[in-house]
C-alpha cells in the first residue's frame, strides 16, 4: 500500500495495482481495435473472477477544516456496515458484503449543461483540484438515524467554478455510477437507475456542500460511496448521491430517484425538519448509531445558522 501526500496521489495508487492496469490495458486493447470509445462501459465484459474491488488507504496531507462539530464521532465500523446503497441491495448490511468488488478505477467524471467550459475530470484531477479538508458533520438518514462522521473532500463549488455555469443554471443535476454486471442486486430495489439527484444552484455553490472522496483518514469505502460521492449536511441522507459519473447544470428542477415512481412522497428539497413528517415515519426524533436515546431533530440538522436564509420566504411544508 502506498501512501503519499495528497498532491502526489494518482488514483491508480488507491486500487490494488493488478486490477488498475489490466483494466488499463484492456481499455487500451478496445480502443486499439476499433472499438468506440463512448458507451465503453457497457462494452466490458464480466471480469474474470472478479479480484478485489477498491480498499480503502490513507490520506495524506489532509487539513483539518475550522468548522468541524466536536462531537463524539460514529465509529468506522457503524458507518461502514449500515448503509443504504440500492444498488448493492436494500437491507443496511448489504452494502457492505455486496460492494467489496465494485471496480472504482479508472473513474471519470463528466460536468456539462449550461457551462461554459464543459469537461470530464479524471479521478486523478478530481483528488487535486482543492486542499483536502476532514471535515466532521452531522449526517442524517431519512430513516430517523444520524451520526456523526470525518469526511474528507472540499466544497463543491470549486470545481462548479472551473467549469464556468452560465446564468441559465438555476440547478444542478447529479448521477450514479450504474452498471448492472457490477452491482446485480439493482434490478430488485424498486429504484429507477441510474440514481440521479438534485439541487437548486445556491445550495450546490453553498460553502457546506461537500465533494467527498474520503472519511475517516482514508479514500471512501466502495458502500459509502467509492471514489466520490456528494454530501449535503442540512437534507436527509438521500440527497447525498454516491459513486458519482455525470454533474449537470441544467435550467429546469431535475428529477431525482426517491421523488420518481411510487416514491412521491420524497420532495426534492428534502431538508431535515422536524416538522414535517416523512412518508414512513415522524422526523421529529433520531437517533444516532452506537446510541440508546433518541435526540430530537435540529431544524437544518442544526446547520439553520449557515442554510436558513437560502430558504427565505418559502413555505418548508410545501417545499419539503
Ligand atoms: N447512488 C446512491 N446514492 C445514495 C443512496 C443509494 O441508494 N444510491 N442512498 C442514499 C441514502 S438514502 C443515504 S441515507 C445515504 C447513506 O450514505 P452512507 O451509507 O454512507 O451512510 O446515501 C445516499 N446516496
Ligand atoms: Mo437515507
Amino acid at each position: 500500500m502506498l501512501v503519499k501526500r495528497a498532491p502526489d496521489l494518482t488514483y491508480a495508487d488507491v486500487t490494488p495495482k493488478s486490477i488498475y492496469t489490466n483494466r488499463r490495458s484492456f481499455l487500451r486493447g478496445l480502443l486499439a481495435t476499433g472499438g468506440t470509445v463512448t458507451g465503453w462501459k457497457r462494452l466490458l465484459p464480466p471480469l474474470p473472477g472478479s479480484g478485489p474491488g477498491s480498499v480503502p488507504v490513507k490520506l495524506d496531507g489532509v487539513v483539518r477544516w475550522p468548522y468541524s462539530t466536536g462531537e463524539k464521532q460514529t465509529s468506522y465500523n457503524d458507518v461502514t456496515t449500515y448503509n443504504i446503497f440500492y444498488e448493492f441491495g436494500t437491507g443496511k448490511k448489504d452494502p457492505s458484503e455486496n460492494a467489496k468488488n465494485f471496480q472504482t478505477s479508472p473513474w471519470s467524471v463528466s460536468v456539462e449543461g449550461e457551462v461554459r467550459k464543459p469537461r470530464t475530470f479524471t479521478m486523478d484531477e478530481i483528488m487535486k483540484l482543492a486542499p483536502l479538508e476532514e471535515r466532521v458533520y452531522r449526517f442524517r438518514c431519512v430513516d430517523t438515524w444520524c451520526m456523526v462522521v470525518p469526511w474528507i473532500g472540499y466544497s463543491f463549488s470549486a470545481l462548479a467554478k472551473l467549469v464556468e455555469p452560465t446564468p441559465k443554471a438555476r440547478y444542478v443535476a447529479f448521477q450514479s455510477y450504474y452498471d448492472p454486471r457490477q452491482m446485480p442486486e439493482g434490478k430488485y430495489s424498486g429504484m429507477v437507475l441510474p440514481y440521479v439527484e438534485g439541487l437548486r444552484i445556491d445550495e450546490a455553490m453553498h460553502p457546506l456542500t461537500l465533494l467527498c472522496v474520503g472519511m475517516y483518514g482514508e479514500t471512501l469505502p466502495n458502500q459509502d460511496g467509492a471514489p466520490v460521492r456528494m454530501v449535503v449536511p442540512w437534507k436527509y441522507g438521500f440527497k447525498s448521491i454516491k459513486s458519482l459519473v455525470r454533474i449537470r447544470f441544467v435550467e429546469e428542477q431535475p428529477p431525482t430517484t426517491w421523488s420518481m415512481g411510487n416514491l412521491q412522497e420524497y420532495g426534492f428539497y428534502s431538508n431535515v425538519n422536524p416538522n414535517v413528517d416523512g412518508p414512513r415515519s415522524s422526523q421529529a426524533q433520531e437517533r444516532r448509531l452506537g446510541e440508546y436515546f433518541r435526540r430530537p431533530t435540529l431544524m437544518f440538522n442544526g446547520y439553520g445558522d449557515q442554510v436558513a436564509s437560502m430558504y427565505d420566504g418559502m413555505d418548508l411544508r410545501k417545499y419539503f
